[in-house]
């Protein structure tokens, strides 16, 4: 017998996509909620009830919500650096998907948990001016000086995840992603995020016979990447448990930049001279995740590491890429 009816907004995106097929092998009916027009989802479940709708209107989350008992609120305009970085007024108008996800959840009545994905864009910056991090611990987030525009966002939406459960009794729980990567993610465009960066101009220099790369900055900043299976189990895990302060949902294995090229470099089996561009987008210096916490709470810690991950996604985007440019001359070089 079917679970009840879970709905994951932005279910046609790369988290969304996965957490659907998870929900769905847990046996839940699943409606999948997404703005972009469906044959732009990176993943769609014939199973799942499939509707396009622009979530920043309280009309069409009501809808979206309809008879559900879940929500999974990953609907957001967003991408990495080099999107957020330039985006920043429409970064700050997820904040209408999240208002109105939340009102019409509280109407509905029938949601008994609310899953909304925060982000580590809303740590304090004075914490990460170093690469050399002492890893962010769930307080550092106040006081509040997050990433401009979209970390901004998310620590406002994370309020009011905190405020409909204490004035409403609607079950919110919040996780904050320290950048998630993996199969089926964005890999080109202007919205991808280093890991994925990297294997594409990676694999581009290959399939080119180039012998340079770029990389934004100059490679020494730290970061911390989590695969999307571990994100997905988290997600079932935070939904599972009791309510709680917002949490860390992260790999706390830390990686400069250059490191994390030099690794994808080991898959390809080239080595490139690395062009540094100091004007790109970088964001703070150095950022990792405290994962004290969600081991005390939930004893949970990411199992799988930043090479085995990497090598499966480097696998797919190879594939991607293959299959779009051919495996001579390419031209997405960006
Ligand atoms: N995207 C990208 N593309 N980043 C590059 C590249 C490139 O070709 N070359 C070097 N970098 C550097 C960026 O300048 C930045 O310093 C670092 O890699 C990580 O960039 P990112 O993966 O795009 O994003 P961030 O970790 O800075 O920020 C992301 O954090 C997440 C939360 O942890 C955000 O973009 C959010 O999407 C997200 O909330």
């Amino acid at each position: 017998m079917a679970k009840g009816l879970a709905v994951v907004a932005g279910g046609g995106g790369f988290i969304g996509g996965f957490l659907a097929k998870d929900l769905l092998k847990q046996g839940y009916n699943v409606r999948v909620v997404d703005i972009k027009p469906m044959d732009d989802w990176y993943q769609v479940h014939p199973e799942a009830e499939n509707v396009v709708a622009d979530l920043k209107d309280l009309a069409s989350c009501r809808r979206a919500v309809k008879g559900a008992t879940r929500v999974y609120q990953l609907a957001a305009d967003m991408g990495g650096m080099g999107f957020i970085e330039n985006n920043k007024a429409l970064c700050m108008l997820s904040v209408l998907i999240n208002t109105h996800m939340l009102m019409a959840a509280k109407d509905e009545g029938s949601i008994e948990r609310f899953f909304y994905s925060s982000s580590a864009c809303v740590y304090n910056a004075d914490k990460q001016k170093s690469e050399d991090v002492v890893p962010l611990k769930e307080e550092d987030a106040y006081p509040g000086m997050p990433e401009d525009g979209y970390g901004w966002e998310k620590l406002f939406s994370e309020r009011m995840c905190r405020h409909f459960y204490e004035d409403f009794g609607l079950e919110t729980r919040v996780a904050r992603f320290h950048n998630v990567y993996g199969p089926h993610g964005t890999w080109e465009g202007g919205r991808e995020k280093a890991p994925a960066a990297m294997c594409r101009k990676i694999i581009a220099a290959k399939l080119n016979g180039d012998t340079e790369m770029e990389i934004w900055g100059d490679g020494k900043q730290t970061r911390s990447f989590m695969y999307i299976d571990d994100c997905i189990k988290g997600i079932n895990m935070f939904t599972e448990a009791p309510h709680g302060e917002p949490l860390n949902l992260g790999s706390d294995e830390l990686t400069t930049i250059l490191g994390l090229a030099e690794m994808v470099e080991g898959f390809a089996g080239i080595k490139l001279k690395k062009n540094h561009n100091l004007n790109a987008p970088k964001g703070v210096n150095g950022r990792n995740s405290d994962n004290t916490k969600i081991k005390q709470v939930h004893g949970w810690a990411p199992g799988i590491t930043l090479k085995e991950g990497m090598k499966k996604t480097y696998d797919w985007i190879y594939e991607e890429y293959v299959a779009k440019y051919g495996a001579g001359k390419a031209t997405a070089k960006v």
